[in-house]
């Protein structure tokens, strides 16, 4: 009788020592991932995001640096005067000056290049207007240019006194 207790004892033991062995074992295998899961991945995914966005400002940041720092001083914007210009046309595409329209800063210099085998005047004001006497460049011939600074802030209009379709304008801020 002893014997078989001893050996009950002993098998319960063995039992119950596997149960709690299962039990920690299982326990911990459960509880690791079910806690890993919504730690683990929101850290390491939010970090490289952050670090990105900011890695992304700092270029945008410095390439602004950049292109402020290279327009300081006055600047020089060429308009071309394009071939074929001597013939109605080109202002239904407003394509008599290349660009047509051009904004400056005040103290900048515009200078037209005159790309068609004809003459032309950059020549301020607005053909029904006529001339205002701020800048006419007189006969541009093909090939030659012709260049004005701005030195005030406005709008200023500007046609061709030999073909008064030509019809163009200088912003300066
Ligand atoms: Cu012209």
């Amino acid at each position: 009788m002893a014997d078989i207790n001893k050996v009950a004892m002993v098998v319960t033991a063995i039992i119950v020592t596997v149960a709690i062995g299962f039990a920690l074992v299982g326990g911990s295998t459960q509880s690791a991932p079910v806690v890993s899961v919504p730690t683990a991945p929101a850290p390491v995914a939010q970090p490289p995001t952050e670090e990105t966005e900011v890695e992304m400002e700092t270029e945008v940041e410095m390439e602004t640096e950049v292109e402020m720092e290279e327009p300081s001083g006055p600047q020089t914007v060429s308009v071309d005067i394009p071939s074929g210009t001597s013939v109605p046309g080109c202002e239904e595409t407003n394509e008599c000056w290349l660009p047509s329209s051009v904004t400056i800063q005040m103290g900048d210099t515009v200078e037209w290049i005159n790309s068609d085998t004809a003459a032309h005047t950059v020549t301020g004001g607005l053909p029904a207007d006529g001339p205002s006497g701020v800048f006419d460049s007189s006969l541009v011939l093909a090939g030659a240019q012709y260049a004005f600074t701005f030195d005030e802030a406005g709008s200023y209009d500007y046609f061709c006194m030999v073909h008064p379709w030509m019809v163009g304008n200088v912003q300066v801020n």
